[in-house]
């Protein structure tokens, strides 16, 4: 998950509010926490969840996790980028990935149990899903994504924060790592025939992950 860093005068002259004063600098930091306690609770929640699993499977469900708040920058470009009416009311309504997590684990079957999990638990709603393993992107991209709802308490009430949670195996996220560093680098030579070789590689991956799910079920189904 990259930011990216836009220079100062390509900021949108949209901006609703002094950017630079007290009052925008205060109510952009409220937002952020809200953002970065919520990423807190979810992120407690897999843990206690893969940790739940191992004790009931012996063995853990979560290989590693990823976390990251958007950057003002990152921000920024997406708003212009997705023609967002940017101000402090609206934005969280429209940008759901400020707050993100990656959850990444090594079999599609953990990908399964993982978000029946999430979905199980009392305080998260899931708002979205985008299946991005059973509809690829074109360029071959794999992953589940989640945008959930989480509480989160304040002195004022409760506010609803948005958390977008990608699950992926690891493989996946290999093939996602490279596809990510070949999007972002300028200049790179032959990056046609590059990206075809990837969506290429994104169905060896796929197959990769197939078989290593089917490999792994036989194993555990003579452990009875
Ligand atoms: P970051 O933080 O660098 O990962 P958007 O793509 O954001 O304009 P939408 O519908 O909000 O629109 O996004 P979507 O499709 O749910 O995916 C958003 C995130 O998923 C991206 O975040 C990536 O992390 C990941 N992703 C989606 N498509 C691809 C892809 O083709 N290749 C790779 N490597 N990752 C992908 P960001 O915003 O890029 O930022």
């Amino acid at each position: 998950m990259t930011n990216t860093n836009l220079p100062a005068q390509s900021l949108p002259t949209q901006f609703p509010n002094d950017p630079t004063s007290l009052e925008a600098i205060d109510r952009f930091r409220s937002l952020m926490l809200n953002y970065n306690s919520a990423v807190q609770v979810v992120t407690t929640k897999i843990h206690y969840l893969d940790q739940e699993y191992q004790i009931q499977h012996g063995h853990t469900l979560v290989d590693s996790l990823q976390s990251r708040i958007k950057s003002p920058e990152s921000i920024l470009e997406k708003v212009q980028r997705k023609h967002f009416d940017f101000n402090f009311d609206t934005l969280p309504k429209q940008m759901h990935d400020i707050a993100g997590i990656r959850i990444i684990v090594r079999f599609e079957d953990d990908m399964v149990a993982m978000e029946r999990r999430l979905a199980k638990q009392p305080d998260i709603k899931i708002l979205r899903r985008k299946d991005y393993v059973t509809n690829p992107k074109p360029n071959g991209y794999r992953s589940l994504h989640l945008i959930l709802a989480v509480p989160v308490y304040l002195d004022a009430g409760v506010d609803e924060v948005t958390v977008e949670v990608q699950i992926r195996t690891i493989a996946m996220n290999f093939w996602a790592s490279l596809e990510h560093e070949l999007s972002y680098k300028k200049n790179v030579q032959h990056q046609d025939e590059l990206r075809q070789e990837l969506i290429a590689k994104a169905e060896l991956v796929h197959q990769l992950d197939q078989d290593m799910n089917a490999i792994k079920n036989q194993i555990r189904a003579q452990d009875n």
